[in-house]
């Protein structure tokens, strides 16, 4: 099924000059770059994306780690997208990450993990419409 996800290229891989680098992984698998925009989140932004972890012990050092300079928000898209963006970005453990991913590659740890992709039709609808409420209309009808 063709699909839209949301991928965040985190402010440590923005701070590592890594940007095309991850962009490459989701271009040679054959996904393609509908969107792209580079921002620094504020706290409101990162606190909504992440609301499903508000409360866990990581939360406050996520809210920080993600707000502390630009990130690159895009909206890739292809066959099985969502999935396919997960395989390739690897575990949130690096030290579990699979060879080849974007994880295995650049991430330095759990927290500080270069990439984020939408997990389900439904995650990527809710933060399409966050990252990209401009387009998401006229991108996600028809
Ligand atoms: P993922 O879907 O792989 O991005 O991972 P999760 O949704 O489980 O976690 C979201 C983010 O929370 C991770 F990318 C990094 C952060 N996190 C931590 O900092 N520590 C943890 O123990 C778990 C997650």
């Amino acid at each position: 099924m063709l699909e839209k996800s949301l991928v965040l290229i985190k402010p440590d891989a923005v701070e590592k000059d890594i940007i095309g680098e991850i962009i490459s992984y989701y271009e040679k698998a054959g996904l393609k770059i509908v969107a792209l925009k580079m921002e620094r989140a504020n706290e409101e932004l990162a606190e909504k994306h992440y609301a499903e972890h508000k409360g866990k012990p990581f939360y406050e050092g996520l809210i920080k780690f993600i707000t502390r300079s630009p990130l690159c928000a895009l909206i890739v898209e292809g066959d099985n997208a969502i999935e396919s963006v997960r395989k390739i970005n690897g575990a949130t453990n690096p030290n579990e990450a699979e060879d080849g991913t974007i994880r295995k590659a650049f991430a330095t740890s759990k927290s500080e993990n270069c990439v984020h992709a939408s997990d389900s039709v439904e995650s990527a609808n809710r933060e399409l419409a966050i990252w990209f409420p401009e387009v998401v209309e006229s991108i996600l009808v028809g």
